[in-house]
């Protein structure tokens, strides 16, 4: 049977995790890089987690590789920001086993808050960085990538993008490399980051950098490619498919490391060609770095920093008589809805029945800041919306605390709100917090998390009871409602709003995608007059029907095939004209 096979680019980094002979991964999800935990979750030879976010999850990587083994980390771009901290002192201490970040950009912004260019984290922390164009050079770049982390002593990130790792393309199969563990070894000098110790590592962390930038020259995933001496691109990643379909006469320097840069064969390609283009998505990191060494090329003055380069941008770029390309996909705009049924939705439709100003956080329920909820006004990052609200308390007063909430999802409360929290018990505010608990991760696909009682694997696990860790943070009061209970809802709120202290509401009902609710909604319409406030809801199953009611006339209704029976319509139809189909 053939070992070659059609893959995504993330299930190629977890595939050259699997032969690398990995033992240990942690990650907290984030589109693109969450499936490439997820596949590795599959391989019983490596010990999978979901961590608590991405910091713990780079700690329990460093851990593992104190132990000897060989261990991944992985997570989306704004993730590494918040694994930082250990990322740049980790760079000080080195590895025992090899230790790769696996870390996805996501140019366009597909699914993310910014655009940040993950090359420039490699630069600031010392540590290198390679650059897949494919699932093959995904799973070979893991590999070697494990290789050049014990040689060198170093973390090394593995930096995807959104179209490599989310795109399939073909890869060969190899088997496990087995491989003993290093003994641990106690090595205080090596591991204690204290001053008098970490200073002696910076001389370390300097020198292992310059042996690399020097090794780079010889490495075979930086290759060049001679066709002429009109034009030389250099590229990495993703962009080198588009050079080559754009420009298929044109030599290439196809970088595998992008950080530290080849720089003599750089310089070597350079003299063997006419005109010097770089090719790179976002900032302009090579060119930059080439300019500072002397060498004359182009770049930014031809590519936008904003979003992805494509065949028909690079075509332009050298020819402006050719028309702006358009959105290569060719797929109408569809603004996101949260789902029918979600639970989210009632909660908003309170928040903006009540027009309370609503710090907001990152996860599905970011959807209720768009029409026709528009109930949220600020979403920074995870975990902002408590110290947001509570700094919005500082600068407007009490008052405006009255009429303003924090909202926050589970997994996200988990991952960094936890300290919000805390933070805002400790400073005496009156923040009132909205914890929307639909039991999962589910803007990232339904995730297990430490409140869902289930690992990463099925198997059951302690389950972290929310209100009780609200409690024992200090907050003042901690209510449990049904998210679906409207009226409970605002019952919670009114009341919440007028005390005094930090409160807790935990708005609780599971995610209509894990549990399908089948009491399918109708509308009556005989009652039915037609006055609309059930579309303002927003749930995508209720609709108008031009002529569905009596004798022709207009009238809301339910699409069968979408309503999943949540009943909230029911709840505010003044009219009594929405009830069970029974
Ligand atoms: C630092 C960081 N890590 C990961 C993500 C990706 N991400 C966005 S929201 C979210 C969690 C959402 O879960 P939850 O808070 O439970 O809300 P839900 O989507 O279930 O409503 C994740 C993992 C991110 N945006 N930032």
């Amino acid at each position: 049977m053939s070992n070659k096979k059609l893959a995504l680019g993330d299930y190629g980094v977890a595939r050259g995790a699997y032969e690398a002979g990995v033992k240990s991964a942690s990650a907290y999800p984030g589109t693109p890089s969450t499936e490439i935990t997820e596949f590795i979750s599959r391989y019983p030879e490596i010990a999978s987690e979901w961590s608590v976010n991405e910091k713990v999850a780079l700690e329990v990587a460093a851990g593992a590789s104190v132990g000897g083994a060989r261990a991944i980390a992985a997570m989306k771009h704004v993730g590494l920001n918040v694994a930082a901290d250990p990322l740049f002192t980790l760079s000080y201490t080195g590895v025992g086993g090899g230790l790769v970040i696996a870390v996805a950009d996501d140019p366009g912004m597909f699914s993310s808050q910014n655009e940040q260019d993950t090359r420039f984290y490699g630069r600031s922390a010392h540590v290198p960085v390679l650059e897949p164009a494919d699932t093959q050079e995904c799973k070979d770049f893991t590999i070697f990538a494990f290789e050049l982390s014990e040689k060198y002593d170093t973390p090394v990130i593995l930096r995807l993008t959104t179209r490599v790792a989310h795109s399939q393309s073909f890869l060969v199969e190899g088997p496990r490399l087995e491989r003993n563990e290093k003994p641990y070894v106690k090595d205080v000098p090596k591991y204690v980051m204290m001053p008098g110790f970490a200073k002696g590592r910076h001389v370390a962390v300097e020198r292992r950098m310059a042996k690399l930038g020097g090794d780079a020259n010889g490495f075979d995933i930086n290759r060049e490619e001679i066709r002429g001496d009109a034009l030389g691109v250099i590229c990495s990643g993703a962009v080198y498919r588009y050079v080559r379909e754009a420009l298929p006469d044109a030599s290439v320097y196809k970088l595998g490391m992008v950080y530290p840069l080849p720089m003599r064969e750089l310089k070597e390609f350079a003299g063997k060609v006419k005109e010097l283009l770089v090719c790179e998505e976002l900032e302009p990191f090579i060119e930059e770095q080439l300019k500072a060494a002397g060498i004359a090329c182009k770049g930014k003055e031809l590519f936008s920093r904003q979003g992805e380069l494509s065949v028909g941008l690079i075509k332009r770029a050298l020819d402006q008589s050719l028309p702006v390309p358009h959105s290569e996909t060719g797929l109408p705009q569809r603004p996101p809805v949260l789902c029918p049924g979600c639970p989210h939705r009632s909660v908003f439709h309170i928040l903006k029945k009540l027009k309370l100003t609503v710090f907001g956080d990152i996860g599905c329920y970011t959807l209720g800041a768009l029409p026709p909820l528009e109930a949220m006004d600020t979403t920074l990052c995870m975990g902002a919306s408590i110290g947001m609200a509570a700094g919005f308390e500082k600068a407007r007063g009490r008052d405006a605390a009255r009429k303003s909430v924090a909202v926050i999802g589970d997994s996200t409360f988990i991952h960094s709100g936890i300290t919000g929290l805390v933070n805002a018990v400790y400073n005496g505010l009156n923040t009132t917090i909205i914890i929307m608990d639909n039991a999962t991760t589910g803007m990232t696909g339904h995730q297990n998390h430490p409140a869902t009682g289930t690992r990463i694997d099925g198997s059951p696990a302690n389950v972290l009871k929310i209100e009780e860790v609200a409690r024992a943070c200090g907050a003042a009061r901690v209510t449990v409602v049904n998210a679906y209970e409207l009226a409970a809802v605002e019952r919670a709120l009114v009341s919440e709003l007028e005390q005094d202290g930090v409160s807790v509401i935990v708005t609780r009902a599971p995610c209509v995608l894990l549990e399908k609710k089948t009491a399918k909604h109708r509308v009556d319409n005989r009652l039915c007059r037609y006055c609309r406030l059930c579309l303002k809801f927003g749930c995508p199953a209720i609709r108008t029907d031009e002529r569905g009611g009596i004798e022709g006339a207009p009238t809301a209704a339910i699409d069968e095939g979408l309503c999943t029976g949540c009943g909230v319509c029911a709840e505010f139809c003044k009219f009594k004209a929405i009830g069970r189909r029974d």
